[in-house]
Protein backbone atom coordinates (compact mmCIF):
# COMPACT_ATOMS: atom_id res chain seq x y z
CA UNK A 1 0.00 0.00 0.00
CA UNK A 2 3.09 2.37 0.90
CA UNK A 3 4.22 1.77 -2.77
CA UNK A 4 1.10 2.09 -4.09
CA UNK A 5 0.63 5.52 -2.69
CA UNK A 6 4.16 6.88 -3.03
CA UNK A 7 4.05 5.45 -7.11
CA UNK A 8 0.68 7.36 -7.33
CA UNK A 9 1.83 10.64 -5.66
CA UNK A 10 5.18 10.67 -8.03
CA UNK A 11 2.83 10.30 -11.31
CA UNK A 12 0.77 13.40 -10.12
CA UNK A 13 3.80 15.46 -9.12
CA UNK A 14 4.72 15.04 -12.61
CA UNK A 15 2.07 17.56 -13.73
CA UNK A 16 2.40 21.06 -12.09
CA UNK A 17 -1.21 20.84 -10.96
CA UNK A 18 -0.34 23.93 -8.21
CA UNK A 19 -0.37 26.21 -10.99
CA UNK A 20 -2.53 24.93 -13.30
CA UNK A 21 -6.07 26.02 -14.38
CA UNK A 22 -7.88 23.06 -12.50
CA UNK A 23 -10.92 23.32 -10.92
CA UNK A 24 -10.69 23.72 -7.32
CA UNK A 25 -12.19 20.04 -6.75
CA UNK A 26 -9.62 18.70 -9.17
CA UNK A 27 -6.67 20.42 -7.33
CA UNK A 28 -8.13 19.02 -4.08
CA UNK A 29 -7.89 15.50 -5.31
CA UNK A 30 -4.07 16.30 -6.61
CA UNK A 31 -3.72 17.76 -3.03
CA UNK A 32 -5.16 14.11 -1.43
CA UNK A 33 -3.25 11.67 -3.77
CA UNK A 34 0.28 13.75 -2.85
CA UNK A 35 -0.40 13.62 0.93
CA UNK A 36 1.78 10.78 1.99
CA UNK A 37 1.14 9.96 5.40
CA UNK A 38 2.86 7.43 6.70
CA UNK A 39 3.55 6.29 3.47
CA UNK A 40 6.24 8.90 2.45
CA UNK A 41 8.71 6.91 5.04
CA UNK A 42 11.14 4.98 2.36
CA UNK A 43 12.28 2.90 5.08
CA UNK A 44 10.54 -0.70 4.62
CA UNK A 45 11.67 -1.81 7.66
CA UNK A 46 10.12 0.88 10.21
CA UNK A 47 6.63 0.36 7.75
CA UNK A 48 6.43 -3.03 9.07
CA UNK A 49 7.15 -2.58 12.45
CA UNK A 50 4.40 0.01 12.22
CA UNK A 51 1.76 -2.86 11.13
CA UNK A 52 3.43 -5.49 13.27
CA UNK A 53 3.28 -3.39 16.86
CA UNK A 54 -0.19 -2.47 15.67
CA UNK A 55 -1.27 -6.14 14.95
CA UNK A 56 0.43 -7.05 18.16
CA UNK A 57 -1.49 -4.86 20.53
CA UNK A 58 -4.40 -5.31 18.66
CA UNK A 59 -4.49 -9.29 19.53
CA UNK A 60 -3.30 -8.05 23.22
CA UNK A 61 -6.33 -6.86 23.15
CA UNK A 62 -9.02 -9.13 21.68
CA UNK A 63 -7.71 -12.34 23.39
CA UNK A 64 -7.60 -10.66 26.99
CA UNK A 65 -9.62 -12.85 29.30
CA UNK A 66 -10.70 -12.73 32.86
CA UNK A 67 -11.19 -15.15 35.38
CA UNK A 68 -14.00 -14.28 37.36
CA UNK A 69 -14.37 -17.62 38.98
CA UNK A 70 -14.90 -16.27 42.79
CA UNK A 71 -18.09 -15.07 41.08
CA UNK A 72 -19.74 -18.28 39.58
CA UNK A 73 -18.57 -17.11 36.12
CA UNK A 74 -15.42 -19.02 34.66
CA UNK A 75 -12.76 -17.16 32.31
CA UNK A 76 -14.58 -14.75 30.35
CA UNK A 77 -13.75 -12.46 26.98
CA UNK A 78 -14.82 -8.91 26.87
CA UNK A 79 -17.67 -10.25 24.56
CA UNK A 80 -20.28 -10.69 25.02
CA UNK A 81 -19.50 -11.99 28.83
CA UNK A 82 -17.32 -9.26 31.10
CA UNK A 83 -19.47 -6.86 28.82
CA UNK A 84 -22.51 -8.53 30.11
CA UNK A 85 -21.12 -8.38 33.57
CA UNK A 86 -20.17 -4.69 33.50
CA UNK A 87 -23.89 -3.85 32.47
CA UNK A 88 -26.18 -6.00 34.38
CA UNK A 89 -24.45 -7.08 37.26
CA UNK A 90 -25.56 -4.97 40.36
CA UNK A 91 -22.35 -6.50 42.86
CA UNK A 92 -19.53 -3.53 43.44
CA UNK A 93 -16.71 -6.24 43.78
CA UNK A 94 -17.88 -8.44 41.13
CA UNK A 95 -17.62 -5.12 38.97
CA UNK A 96 -14.48 -4.62 40.66
CA UNK A 97 -12.82 -8.01 39.96
CA UNK A 98 -13.63 -7.21 36.21
CA UNK A 99 -12.92 -3.91 35.58
CA UNK A 100 -9.23 -4.45 36.93
CA UNK A 101 -9.00 -7.84 35.76
CA UNK A 102 -9.63 -6.19 32.33
CA UNK A 103 -7.28 -3.74 32.98
CA UNK A 104 -4.54 -6.17 33.85
CA UNK A 105 -5.09 -8.42 30.84
CA UNK A 106 -4.89 -5.97 28.36
CA UNK A 107 -3.37 -2.55 29.15
CA UNK A 108 -1.07 -3.55 30.98
CA UNK A 109 0.90 -5.76 28.37
CA UNK A 110 0.63 -3.80 25.91
CA UNK A 111 2.88 -0.64 27.84
CA UNK A 112 6.08 -1.10 26.14
CA UNK A 113 5.01 -2.00 22.61
CA UNK A 114 2.76 1.01 22.58
CA UNK A 115 5.82 3.29 23.62
CA UNK A 116 6.96 1.79 20.85
CA UNK A 117 4.38 2.24 18.35
CA UNK A 118 4.23 6.01 19.43
CA UNK A 119 7.93 6.75 18.22
CA UNK A 120 7.59 4.70 15.55
CA UNK A 121 4.70 6.47 13.78
CA UNK A 122 6.27 10.14 14.71
CA UNK A 123 9.43 9.17 12.98
CA UNK A 124 7.08 7.98 10.08
CA UNK A 125 4.81 10.95 9.99
CA UNK A 126 8.36 13.27 10.26
CA UNK A 127 8.67 12.73 6.50
CA UNK A 128 5.27 13.81 5.39
CA UNK A 129 5.96 17.36 6.99
CA UNK A 130 4.10 16.73 10.61
CA UNK A 131 5.86 17.45 14.08
CA UNK A 132 4.01 14.56 15.27
CA UNK A 133 1.28 11.99 14.78
CA UNK A 134 -1.75 14.08 16.59
CA UNK A 135 -1.16 16.90 14.46
CA UNK A 136 -1.63 14.35 11.37
CA UNK A 137 -4.78 13.81 12.91
CA UNK A 138 -5.86 17.05 13.53
CA UNK A 139 -5.50 17.94 9.45
CA UNK A 140 -8.23 15.89 8.10
CA UNK A 141 -10.43 18.73 10.03
CA UNK A 142 -9.12 21.03 7.78
CA UNK A 143 -9.16 23.88 10.51
CA UNK A 144 -6.37 25.68 12.26
CA UNK A 145 -8.33 26.42 14.98
CA UNK A 146 -10.18 22.62 15.57
CA UNK A 147 -8.88 22.28 18.82
CA UNK A 148 -9.93 25.24 20.21
CA UNK A 149 -12.98 24.77 18.41
CA UNK A 150 -13.73 21.35 20.11
CA UNK A 151 -12.63 22.79 23.53
CA UNK A 152 -14.96 25.63 23.22
CA UNK A 153 -17.90 22.92 22.22
CA UNK A 154 -16.96 20.89 25.33
CA UNK A 155 -17.26 24.20 27.26
CA UNK A 156 -20.45 24.87 26.28
CA UNK A 157 -21.89 21.03 26.49
CA UNK A 158 -20.16 21.28 30.34
CA UNK A 159 -23.01 22.23 32.40
CA UNK A 160 -24.95 19.39 30.77
CA UNK A 161 -22.89 16.84 31.64
CA UNK A 162 -22.54 18.40 35.48
CA UNK A 163 -25.95 17.77 36.21
CA UNK A 164 -26.38 14.67 34.89
CA UNK A 165 -23.34 13.53 36.97
CA UNK A 166 -24.41 15.04 40.17
CA UNK A 167 -27.70 13.11 39.72
CA UNK A 168 -26.56 9.49 38.87
CA UNK A 169 -23.76 10.28 42.13
CA UNK A 170 -26.71 10.50 44.22
CA UNK A 171 -28.24 7.42 43.09
CA UNK A 172 -25.42 5.15 42.97
CA UNK A 173 -24.84 6.09 46.60
CA UNK A 174 -28.26 5.31 47.37
CA UNK A 175 -27.86 1.93 45.72
CA UNK A 176 -23.71 1.10 47.26
CA UNK A 177 -23.98 3.57 50.29
CA UNK A 178 -21.45 6.04 50.61
CA UNK A 179 -18.53 4.05 51.76
CA UNK A 180 -17.05 3.60 48.17
CA UNK A 181 -17.87 7.00 47.18
CA UNK A 182 -14.43 9.34 47.90
CA UNK A 183 -15.15 12.62 49.15
CA UNK A 184 -13.86 14.85 46.11
CA UNK A 185 -17.21 14.38 44.20
CA UNK A 186 -15.69 11.46 41.68
CA UNK A 187 -17.92 8.49 41.01
CA UNK A 188 -15.99 5.12 41.14
CA UNK A 189 -15.45 4.18 37.54
CA UNK A 190 -17.07 0.67 37.50
CA UNK A 191 -20.39 1.49 38.86
CA UNK A 192 -21.58 3.20 36.00
CA UNK A 193 -22.44 0.15 33.30
CA UNK A 194 -19.67 0.02 31.14
CA UNK A 195 -15.93 -0.75 30.82
CA UNK A 196 -15.05 2.82 30.08
CA UNK A 197 -18.02 4.72 32.08
CA UNK A 198 -18.38 6.48 28.54
CA UNK A 199 -22.23 5.12 28.34
CA UNK A 200 -24.40 4.51 31.48
CA UNK A 201 -27.41 3.64 29.65
CA UNK A 202 -26.86 -0.24 31.02
CA UNK A 203 -27.96 1.51 34.93
CA UNK A 204 -30.90 3.09 33.55
CA UNK A 205 -32.67 1.00 35.88
CA UNK A 206 -30.81 2.51 38.83
CA UNK A 207 -31.71 5.97 37.83
CA UNK A 208 -35.52 5.73 36.25
CA UNK A 209 -36.62 9.17 36.84
CA UNK A 210 -39.94 7.93 37.32
CA UNK A 211 -40.25 4.39 37.90
CA UNK A 212 -44.24 3.96 37.61
CA UNK A 213 -44.16 5.60 33.80
CA UNK A 214 -43.35 4.43 30.75
CA UNK A 215 -39.82 3.10 30.82
CA UNK A 216 -37.86 2.74 27.29
CA UNK A 217 -35.76 -0.04 28.12
CA UNK A 218 -36.43 -2.48 25.26
CA UNK A 219 -34.31 -5.33 25.50
CA UNK A 220 -37.22 -7.80 26.72
CA UNK A 221 -39.82 -6.51 24.75
CA UNK A 222 -36.80 -7.49 21.60
CA UNK A 223 -36.44 -10.67 23.22
CA UNK A 224 -40.17 -11.15 23.88
CA UNK A 225 -41.00 -10.48 20.20
CA UNK A 226 -38.88 -12.87 19.44
CA UNK A 227 -35.73 -11.27 17.25
CA UNK A 228 -32.91 -12.15 16.60
CA UNK A 229 -29.75 -10.94 15.12
CA UNK A 230 -31.06 -10.70 11.47
CA UNK A 231 -34.30 -9.28 11.84
CA UNK A 232 -32.02 -6.38 13.86
CA UNK A 233 -30.04 -5.93 10.71
CA UNK A 234 -33.73 -5.94 8.73
CA UNK A 235 -35.24 -3.51 10.58
CA UNK A 236 -32.11 -1.14 10.92
CA UNK A 237 -32.22 -1.29 6.78
CA UNK A 238 -35.36 -0.76 6.72
CA UNK A 239 -35.22 2.45 8.45
CA UNK A 240 -32.72 3.63 5.95
CA UNK A 241 -35.00 2.79 3.07
CA UNK A 242 -37.65 4.36 4.74
CA UNK A 243 -36.31 7.66 3.98
CA UNK A 244 -34.83 6.26 0.18
CA UNK A 245 -31.72 5.76 1.34
CA UNK A 246 -30.28 2.14 -0.46
CA UNK A 247 -30.59 -1.37 0.30
CA UNK A 248 -27.68 -3.51 1.82
CA UNK A 249 -26.21 -5.68 -1.42
CA UNK A 250 -26.55 -9.15 -1.34
CA UNK A 251 -23.43 -9.53 -1.28
CA UNK A 252 -23.45 -7.87 2.82
CA UNK A 253 -25.76 -10.61 3.89
CA UNK A 254 -23.66 -13.25 2.79
CA UNK A 255 -19.60 -11.92 3.43
CA UNK A 256 -20.59 -10.02 6.70
CA UNK A 257 -19.74 -11.20 10.27
CA UNK A 258 -22.82 -10.94 11.58
CA UNK A 259 -22.34 -13.11 15.11
CA UNK A 260 -19.34 -14.27 17.30
CA UNK A 261 -17.58 -17.27 15.43
CA UNK A 262 -17.37 -20.09 18.00
CA UNK A 263 -13.81 -21.50 16.57
CA UNK A 264 -11.59 -18.34 17.02
CA UNK A 265 -10.32 -15.32 18.50
CA UNK A 266 -12.10 -12.43 16.84
CA UNK A 267 -11.59 -8.49 17.70
CA UNK A 268 -15.17 -7.42 18.28
CA UNK A 269 -15.56 -4.28 18.44
CA UNK A 270 -17.88 -3.75 15.77
CA UNK A 271 -16.58 -1.91 12.57
CA UNK A 272 -18.14 -1.27 8.96
CA UNK A 273 -16.07 -2.02 5.85
CA UNK A 274 -15.66 -0.44 2.39
CA UNK A 275 -13.99 -2.97 -0.35
CA UNK A 276 -14.07 -0.12 -2.66
CA UNK A 277 -15.23 -1.55 -5.71
CA UNK A 278 -18.77 0.50 -5.32
CA UNK A 279 -20.61 -2.62 -4.31
CA UNK A 280 -19.09 -4.62 -1.34
CA UNK A 281 -19.69 -3.45 2.01
CA UNK A 282 -19.84 -5.01 5.18
CA UNK A 283 -19.97 -5.46 9.00
CA UNK A 284 -17.78 -7.20 11.40
CA UNK A 285 -19.94 -7.20 14.63
CA UNK A 286 -20.52 -10.00 17.90
CA UNK A 287 -24.09 -9.13 17.85
CA UNK A 288 -26.52 -10.32 20.48
CA UNK A 289 -30.13 -9.19 20.94
CA UNK A 290 -30.25 -5.99 23.38
CA UNK A 291 -30.82 -2.24 22.99
CA UNK A 292 -27.43 -1.77 22.83
CA UNK A 293 -26.53 -3.92 19.98
CA UNK A 294 -29.63 -2.94 18.28
CA UNK A 295 -27.89 0.55 18.54
CA UNK A 296 -24.52 -0.68 17.07
CA UNK A 297 -26.46 -2.31 14.34
CA UNK A 298 -27.91 0.85 13.23
CA UNK A 299 -24.37 2.70 13.48
CA UNK A 300 -23.02 0.37 11.41
CA UNK A 301 -25.37 0.21 8.30
CA UNK A 302 -25.35 4.47 9.03
CA UNK A 303 -21.36 4.13 7.92
CA UNK A 304 -22.40 1.57 4.90
CA UNK A 305 -25.13 3.79 3.62
CA UNK A 306 -22.26 6.70 3.82
CA UNK A 307 -19.59 4.49 1.80
CA UNK A 308 -22.61 3.36 -0.58
CA UNK A 309 -23.67 7.13 -1.21
CA UNK A 310 -19.82 8.17 -2.26
CA UNK A 311 -18.90 4.91 -4.47
CA UNK A 312 -19.24 6.88 -7.70
CA UNK A 313 -16.73 9.33 -6.55
CA UNK A 314 -12.53 8.86 -7.39
CA UNK A 315 -11.03 6.29 -4.63
CA UNK A 316 -9.40 9.36 -3.03
CA UNK A 317 -12.58 11.08 -2.11
CA UNK A 318 -14.54 8.19 -1.16
CA UNK A 319 -14.23 9.44 2.66
CA UNK A 320 -16.17 11.04 5.12
CA UNK A 321 -16.19 14.90 4.95
CA UNK A 322 -14.43 14.55 7.44
CA UNK A 323 -13.63 11.83 10.22
CA UNK A 324 -16.76 12.74 12.67
CA UNK A 325 -19.13 13.19 10.38
CA UNK A 326 -18.38 9.43 9.27
CA UNK A 327 -19.51 9.03 12.83
CA UNK A 328 -22.21 11.32 12.88
CA UNK A 329 -23.97 9.23 9.60
CA UNK A 330 -23.58 6.43 12.18
CA UNK A 331 -25.22 7.87 14.60
CA UNK A 332 -27.78 10.00 12.74
CA UNK A 333 -30.69 7.34 12.72
CA UNK A 334 -30.20 6.36 16.39
CA UNK A 335 -32.20 10.19 17.25
CA UNK A 336 -34.96 8.73 15.10
CA UNK A 337 -35.06 5.12 15.94
CA UNK A 338 -35.19 5.27 19.81
CA UNK A 339 -38.06 8.09 20.21
CA UNK A 340 -41.22 6.51 21.52
CA UNK A 341 -43.18 7.27 18.35
CA UNK A 342 -40.79 4.97 16.64
CA UNK A 343 -40.60 2.58 18.64
CA UNK A 344 -43.80 1.97 19.16
CA UNK A 345 -44.51 1.97 15.17
CA UNK A 346 -41.98 -1.17 15.08
CA UNK A 347 -44.31 -2.56 17.73
CA UNK A 348 -41.81 -2.19 21.06
CA UNK A 349 -43.48 -0.13 22.68
CA UNK A 350 -46.67 -1.08 23.89
CA UNK A 351 -47.98 2.80 23.38
CA UNK A 352 -46.37 6.65 22.76
CA UNK A 353 -46.37 8.06 25.81
CA UNK A 354 -47.53 11.59 25.80
CA UNK A 355 -46.85 12.53 29.59
CA UNK A 356 -44.29 14.74 31.12
CA UNK A 357 -42.56 11.74 33.31
CA UNK A 358 -42.55 9.53 30.56
CA UNK A 359 -41.04 12.27 28.43
CA UNK A 360 -38.32 12.53 31.18
CA UNK A 361 -37.84 9.18 31.63
CA UNK A 362 -37.18 8.64 27.97
CA UNK A 363 -34.61 11.73 27.68
CA UNK A 364 -32.79 10.17 30.53
CA UNK A 365 -31.92 6.97 28.45
CA UNK A 366 -31.02 9.24 25.88
CA UNK A 367 -28.57 11.69 28.02
CA UNK A 368 -27.15 8.27 29.85
CA UNK A 369 -25.94 7.94 26.40
CA UNK A 370 -25.36 11.18 24.39
CA UNK A 371 -24.63 13.64 27.33
CA UNK A 372 -22.54 10.65 29.52
CA UNK A 373 -20.21 10.21 26.59
CA UNK A 374 -18.96 13.91 25.81
CA UNK A 375 -16.35 14.16 28.31
CA UNK A 376 -14.80 10.71 27.53
CA UNK A 377 -15.36 11.05 23.83
CA UNK A 378 -13.49 14.67 24.28
CA UNK A 379 -10.94 13.34 26.76
CA UNK A 380 -9.32 10.33 24.90
CA UNK A 381 -7.42 12.72 22.32
CA UNK A 382 -6.62 15.06 24.67
CA UNK A 383 -3.86 12.16 25.94
CA UNK A 384 -3.40 10.85 23.21
CA UNK A 385 -2.12 13.81 21.43
CA UNK A 386 -0.33 14.41 24.63
CA UNK A 387 1.71 11.28 24.08
CA UNK A 388 2.78 12.29 20.06
CA UNK A 389 4.34 15.55 21.39
CA UNK A 390 6.02 14.07 24.17
CA UNK A 391 4.45 16.36 26.91
CA UNK A 392 3.20 12.90 27.86
CA UNK A 393 6.05 10.65 28.51
CA UNK A 394 5.83 6.57 29.35
CA UNK A 395 6.66 7.56 33.13
CA UNK A 396 3.46 9.54 33.37
CA UNK A 397 0.86 7.33 31.13
CA UNK A 398 -1.08 6.50 33.42
CA UNK A 399 -0.78 9.43 36.23
CA UNK A 400 -1.51 11.84 32.85
CA UNK A 401 -4.85 9.32 31.72
CA UNK A 402 -6.40 9.24 35.20
CA UNK A 403 -6.09 13.51 35.84
CA UNK A 404 -7.72 13.26 32.59
CA UNK A 405 -10.47 10.71 33.47
CA UNK A 406 -11.34 12.55 36.89
CA UNK A 407 -11.09 15.72 35.97
CA UNK A 408 -13.47 15.80 32.70
CA UNK A 409 -15.60 12.77 33.54
CA UNK A 410 -15.36 13.12 37.41
CA UNK A 411 -14.89 9.30 37.91
CA UNK A 412 -11.85 8.27 39.73
CA UNK A 413 -10.24 4.66 39.42
CA UNK A 414 -11.67 1.84 42.24
CA UNK A 415 -8.09 1.19 43.39
CA UNK A 416 -4.68 2.49 43.71
CA UNK A 417 -2.99 3.14 39.52
CA UNK A 418 0.44 3.16 38.93
CA UNK A 419 3.13 3.22 36.11
CA UNK A 420 2.52 -0.44 35.99
CA UNK A 421 -0.36 -0.49 34.53
CA UNK A 422 -1.06 1.15 31.38
CA UNK A 423 -5.15 1.38 31.26
CA UNK A 424 -5.64 3.80 28.02
CA UNK A 425 -4.49 -0.06 26.43
CA UNK A 426 -7.71 -1.59 27.91
CA UNK A 427 -10.04 0.61 25.98
CA UNK A 428 -10.12 -0.97 22.26
CA UNK A 429 -9.23 2.60 20.28
CA UNK A 430 -5.55 2.71 21.65
CA UNK A 431 -4.00 -0.27 20.45
CA UNK A 432 -6.27 -0.44 17.30
CA UNK A 433 -4.77 3.28 16.60
CA UNK A 434 -8.52 4.68 15.76
CA UNK A 435 -8.34 8.76 16.64
CA UNK A 436 -10.78 9.66 18.86
CA UNK A 437 -11.78 12.82 18.53
CA UNK A 438 -14.31 11.51 15.44
CA UNK A 439 -16.63 10.83 17.88
CA UNK A 440 -16.96 14.08 20.18
CA UNK A 441 -17.17 15.89 16.89
CA UNK A 442 -19.96 13.29 15.55
CA UNK A 443 -22.13 13.87 19.25
CA UNK A 444 -22.17 17.07 18.65
CA UNK A 445 -23.13 17.68 15.22
CA UNK A 446 -25.71 14.50 14.85
CA UNK A 447 -27.73 16.71 16.66
CA UNK A 448 -27.27 19.99 14.09
CA UNK A 449 -28.06 17.28 11.00
CA UNK A 450 -31.04 15.83 13.12
CA UNK A 451 -32.38 19.63 13.50
CA UNK A 452 -31.72 20.54 10.15
CA UNK A 453 -33.52 16.69 8.68
CA UNK A 454 -36.59 17.68 11.05
CA UNK A 455 -37.35 21.27 9.79
CA UNK A 456 -36.62 19.90 6.25
CA UNK A 457 -39.63 17.84 7.21
CA UNK A 458 -41.64 20.21 8.31
CA UNK A 459 -41.82 19.15 11.78
CA UNK A 460 -42.79 21.10 14.54
CA UNK A 461 -42.66 19.82 18.06
CA UNK A 462 -39.69 19.21 20.24
CA UNK A 463 -36.93 17.77 18.78
CA UNK A 464 -36.15 14.68 20.36
CA UNK A 465 -39.25 13.42 19.32
CA UNK A 466 -38.80 13.59 15.91
CA UNK A 467 -38.74 10.78 13.70
CA UNK A 468 -37.53 11.27 10.25
CA UNK A 469 -38.66 7.78 8.92
CA UNK A 470 -40.75 7.16 6.00
CA UNK A 471 -40.17 10.46 4.76
CA UNK A 472 -38.19 10.48 1.83
CA UNK A 473 -37.44 14.39 2.02
CA UNK A 474 -35.32 13.98 4.98
CA UNK A 475 -33.26 11.07 2.95
CA UNK A 476 -32.61 13.49 -0.11
CA UNK A 477 -31.55 15.99 2.28
CA UNK A 478 -28.78 13.83 3.71
CA UNK A 479 -27.98 12.34 0.15
CA UNK A 480 -27.16 15.42 -0.86
CA UNK A 481 -24.66 15.32 2.12
CA UNK A 482 -23.32 11.83 1.91
CA UNK A 483 -22.41 11.84 -2.11
CA UNK A 484 -19.56 14.80 -1.50
CA UNK A 485 -17.71 12.40 0.34
CA UNK A 486 -14.20 14.48 0.97
CA UNK A 487 -14.43 16.31 -2.08
CA UNK A 488 -15.28 19.31 -0.51
CA UNK A 489 -14.21 20.77 3.00
CA UNK A 490 -16.37 19.71 5.43
CA UNK A 491 -17.48 23.42 5.86
CA UNK A 492 -19.42 22.59 2.69
CA UNK A 493 -20.65 19.80 3.42
CA UNK A 494 -22.02 21.07 6.76
CA UNK A 495 -23.81 23.99 4.53
CA UNK A 496 -25.75 21.69 2.56
CA UNK A 497 -27.25 19.96 5.70
CA UNK A 498 -27.91 23.03 7.98
CA UNK A 499 -26.86 26.34 5.60
CA UNK A 500 -24.28 26.98 8.15
CA UNK A 501 -20.98 26.44 8.08
CA UNK A 502 -19.90 25.44 11.86
CA UNK A 503 -20.23 23.26 14.55
CA UNK A 504 -22.34 23.97 17.03
CA UNK A 505 -23.51 22.41 20.15
CA UNK A 506 -26.82 24.98 20.40
CA UNK A 507 -29.22 21.64 19.02
CA UNK A 508 -27.60 18.98 21.43
CA UNK A 509 -28.44 22.16 24.25
CA UNK A 510 -31.74 22.42 23.05
CA UNK A 511 -32.53 18.74 22.58
CA UNK A 512 -32.01 18.00 25.84
CA UNK A 513 -33.07 21.04 27.69
CA UNK A 514 -36.32 19.95 29.18
CA UNK A 515 -34.33 17.07 30.94
CA UNK A 516 -31.94 19.62 32.29
CA UNK A 517 -34.20 21.62 33.79
CA UNK A 518 -35.73 18.89 35.55
CA UNK A 519 -32.24 17.72 36.74
CA UNK A 520 -31.38 21.14 38.16
CA UNK A 521 -34.55 20.87 40.38
CA UNK A 522 -33.52 17.56 41.65
CA UNK A 523 -29.87 18.33 41.86
CA UNK A 524 -30.97 21.46 44.39
CA UNK A 525 -29.10 20.17 47.34
CA UNK A 526 -26.43 18.54 45.70
CA UNK A 527 -22.62 19.84 44.99
CA UNK A 528 -22.13 20.19 41.84
CA UNK A 529 -18.85 19.21 39.98
CA UNK A 530 -16.44 17.30 41.54
CA UNK A 531 -12.71 18.11 42.06
CA UNK A 532 -9.73 18.65 39.43
CA UNK A 533 -7.80 16.32 41.17
CA UNK A 534 -8.03 12.34 41.20
CA UNK A 535 -9.15 11.28 45.01
CA UNK A 536 -5.96 10.40 47.14
CA UNK A 537 -7.47 8.52 49.62
CA UNK A 538 -9.78 5.45 46.93
CA UNK A 539 -12.13 3.75 49.02
CA UNK A 540 -10.99 0.09 47.55
CA UNK A 541 -13.85 -2.71 47.51
CA UNK A 542 -12.75 -5.96 49.35
CA UNK A 543 -11.41 -8.42 47.73
CA UNK A 544 -11.84 -11.25 50.17
CA UNK A 545 -15.38 -11.32 51.19
CA UNK A 546 -18.58 -10.40 49.20
CA UNK A 547 -20.59 -9.24 51.58
CA UNK A 548 -18.50 -8.04 54.90
CA UNK A 549 -16.23 -5.17 54.42
CA UNK A 550 -13.15 -5.43 56.65
CA UNK A 551 -10.82 -2.73 57.69
CA UNK A 552 -7.85 -3.88 58.34
CA UNK A 553 -4.72 -1.85 60.38
CA UNK A 554 -1.35 -1.46 58.95
CA UNK A 555 0.49 -3.75 60.95
CA UNK A 556 -2.10 -6.45 59.97
CA UNK A 557 -1.86 -6.02 56.32
CA UNK A 558 2.04 -6.10 56.90
CA UNK A 559 1.74 -9.19 58.55
CA UNK A 560 -0.68 -11.08 55.78
CA UNK A 561 1.34 -9.63 53.14
CA UNK A 562 4.40 -11.24 54.79
CA UNK A 563 2.80 -14.56 55.29
CA UNK A 564 1.38 -14.83 51.71
CA UNK A 565 4.79 -14.10 50.46
CA UNK A 566 6.33 -16.58 52.89
CA UNK A 567 3.78 -19.68 52.62
O1 LIG B 1 -16.24 2.47 18.14
C1 LIG B 1 -17.39 2.82 18.00
C2 LIG B 1 -18.27 2.20 16.92
C3 LIG B 1 -17.50 1.84 15.72
S1 LIG B 1 -16.96 3.22 14.83
C4 LIG B 1 -18.89 0.93 17.47
N1 LIG B 1 -17.92 3.77 18.84
C5 LIG B 1 -17.15 4.37 19.91
C6 LIG B 1 -16.80 3.37 21.01
O2 LIG B 1 -17.38 2.27 21.03
O3 LIG B 1 -15.98 3.69 21.85
C7 LIG B 1 -19.27 4.31 18.75
C8 LIG B 1 -19.38 5.29 19.87
C9 LIG B 1 -18.01 5.47 20.46
ZN1 LIG C 1 -18.59 4.24 13.88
Amino acid sequence: MANFTKTLAAKANQFDWKKSELSATEKRQFEKITQLGFSAVNDTAKIELKSNLEAELTSIYSTGKVCLTDFGKGCLELEPGLTDVMSNSRNPNELFAAWKGWRDQTGKKMRAKYTEFVNVMNEMIKFSGFNDTGEYWRSWYEASTFESDVKKLYDELLPLYEQLHAYVRQKLKNKYGTALFPDSGHIPAHLLGNMWSQSWSNIYDLLTPYPNAISFDITQKMKDKGYNVTHMYRVAEEFFTSIGLDKMPTSFWTKSMLEKPENRDVVCHASAWDFYDGEDVRIKQCTDVSQRQFRTVHHEIGHLQYYMQYASLPTIFRRGANPGFHEGMADIVSLSFQTPEHMHAIGLLDSIPNDQESDINFLMQMALDKIAFLPFGYLIDQWRWSVFRSDTTPNNYTANWWDLRCGYQGVSPPVQRTEQDFDPGAKYHIPGNTPYIRYFVSFVIQFQWHKALCDEIGYSGPLHRCDIYNDTRAGAKLRNMLELGSSKPWQDAMQVMTGGRNMSALPIIQYFTPLIDWLKEQNKEENIGWSASCPSNIPSPDQTNNNVRLSVSAETMFLIITLTKFC
